[in-house]
């Protein structure tokens, strides 16, 4: 941990161990993933958490259906969460069980604080209960046959004697600080879904209960002031965004917190973007940064692709299949941050076939042929630049701007396109200069010509790390080419060194929908 550097802590939802890895998963920690190496090539101190959730109701049941104990269960599935992350190459820099003492500790800890201010205290409460979400859920909530939309099941009426925290105290003041920072909830749509929640449950004037007793379920960490209580599975999950940097004494705590940043789907908005806060508030604890909300991968039947529907895809037999950065490009590009997005075997192929092996693989693939070809395979083969570096410049200048504004604000299917749209240009210089034609009239302008491509295409590599880290690492170091800045803003960044290139693999090779079914 450098002491001088900028922090940046980013996290993904700390998944439940009641299901195995899915593409949805797979794409909240992939996308965790492309911001943590995109923030580091800005030369940030950067913190990447992840982990599994593994008290509560709905785990009990599934170690219950596998016959296994609890502990037995949550072991096997957690590591295979961790092995699915490692088979991905993900770079986090933890994996935090809410079972482990580390953990339990801090929640412990948070619980006595609030506790000891007045904010917990003991009543009855009936209402109806998804164990899917581990919540009650409003009537407004329902569906018109009194279903959870997302678990398409029916909620369990509950009546029981809990501990219950003062949420009301704190839902004006949290929604103060929301009005006065609205980036704290992004994108917009979510924030103003929060806003208007804000308000029914502060009209409903409900608290929250934060214990189950354990003559029900004793599968939890136990309440430090009364020992015949867990806590509710919410209360402990959340508090893991601290446990897993050291709170309270931790340096990594210290200065990675007040620059954190939470991701999440929009079916775990109410916990992060109302529970967390108001928690965080009582303990005396600042809000989190800032929490980043994306829509569903939905499966067939355009339903939000999960276990309990059956429409999920398992992340790493796909990724050996179609390419780890193949996954990688096709999440990032397809999705709107934000927004749903379907998900089959012909949405998936057009959008390979035609950027990374039409666009991009296209492009470099015609460039090293003519480099082969006219200067056998001289990479370093001119001391110029041709007339047209002039708008790849001004390019390149344009789309650093937008490329970074659009990444800070979680579009990374945009930050991509932009430099597409450099790739794109630079297939269609190719098809305006005719090189094959200056090879047999110019052979000075060809190589001018080549030199400049070629430095070109190699810029865009250096934007496409965050999202495709391994081919791009590739065709740069075969062909030893670096940059003097991370983020190229023009083609004189770029530095070729005398390489004779002989072969070289195709890099993104075309699918056949039929042939390459998943
Ligand atoms: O909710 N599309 O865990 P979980 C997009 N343990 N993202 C999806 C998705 C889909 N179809 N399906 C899952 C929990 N996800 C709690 C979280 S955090 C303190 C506790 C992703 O295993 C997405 O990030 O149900 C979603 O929010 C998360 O997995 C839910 O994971």
């Amino acid at each position: 941990m450098s002491k001088n550097k900028e922090k940046y802590y980013i996290s993904t939802p700390i998944y439940y161990v009641n299901s195995h890895p899915h593409i949805g998963h797979a794409y909240t920690t992939i996308a965790c993933d492309t911001m943590a190496r995109y923030q580091k090539l800005l030369g940030k101190d950067v913190f990447f958490l992840t982990g599994t959730d593994e008290h509560g109701d709905k785990i009990v049941k599934a170690a219950t259906q596998s016959s296994k104990t609890p502990e037995e269960y949550t072991n096997e599935i957690s590591n295979e969460f961790k092995k699915t992350w490692e088979n991905l190459h993900i770079c986090n820099d933890d994996f935090i069980r809410t079972t482990e003492e580390r953990h339990k500790k801090v929640v412990q800890t948070i619980l006595n604080r609030i506790y000891d201010k007045g904010d917990i205290y003991l009543s009855e409460y009936e209402g109806k209960y998804c164990t899917g979400c581990e919540r009650y859920l409003t009537e407004k909530e329902l569906t018109e046959e009194g279903k959870c939309p997302d678990h398409q099941k029916k909620p369990d009426i509950i009546k029981e004697e809990n501990y219950f925290f003062k949420m009301q105290k704190y839902l004006p003041i949290w929604e103060d600080i929301l009005k006065k920072n609205p980036d704290k909830v992004r994108p917009e749509r979510y924030y103003n879904e929060v806003l208007a929640t804000i308000k029914e449950l502060i009209s409903l004037e409900d608290d929250l209960s934060i214990s189950r007793p354990k003559k029900r379920l004793d599968w939890g960490i136990e309440l430090p002031f009364d020992k015949e209580y867990v806590t509710y599975v919410w209360f402990d999950a959340l508090i893991n965004y601290i446990s897993g940097i050291g709170f309270p004494d931790d340096e990594k705590y210290k200065t990675f917190w007040p620059n954190s940043r939470h991701m999440i789907a929009k079916d775990i908005l109410k916990p992060h973007a109302i529970y967390w806060p108001v928690m965080l508030l009582a303990a005396d604890i600042p809000v989190y940064k800032q929490l980043q909300t994306h829509g569903y991968w939905l499966g067939w039947g355009d339903m939000k692709m999960s276990k309990t529907l059956g429409n999920a895809m398992e992340p790493v037999s796909l990724s050996e299949k179609i390419g780890e950065d193949s996954l990688r490009f096709f999440l990032m590009r397809e999705m709107s941050f934000g927004s749903d997005s379907r998900f089959n075997e012909e949405i998936l192929y057009k959008r390979l076939n035609q950027d990374l092996s039409n666009d991009l693989g296209n492009l470099l693939q015609r460039t090293l042929s003519m480099i082969k070809k006219y200067f056998e395979g001289e990479i370093n083969i001119s001391e110029k630049e041709h007339s047209c570096a002039g708008e790849i410049n001004e390019l390149f200048k344009k789309k650093n701007l937008l490329y970074h504004e659009n990444f800070e604000k979680f579009h990374f299917h945009r930050a991509i396109e932009e430099i597409f749209e450099i790739i794109r240009r630079l297939n269609q210089l190719i098809e305006e200069k005719k090189p094959w034609a200056m090879a047999k009239e110019n052979k000075i302008e060809l190589s001018a010509f080549l030199h400049t491509l070629l430095k070109a295409i190699s810029g865009t590599l250096f934007y496409l790390k965050p999202v495709l880290p391994n081919k791009t690492n590739e065709i740069l170091n075969l062909l030893k080419i670096s940059s003097q800045k991370n983020f190229p803003e023009s083609i004189g960044d770029i530095i070729l060194e005398n390489v004779t290139l002989d072969t070289w693999p195709i890099y993104f090779p075309r699918f056949q929908v039929a042939a390459d079914s998943i």
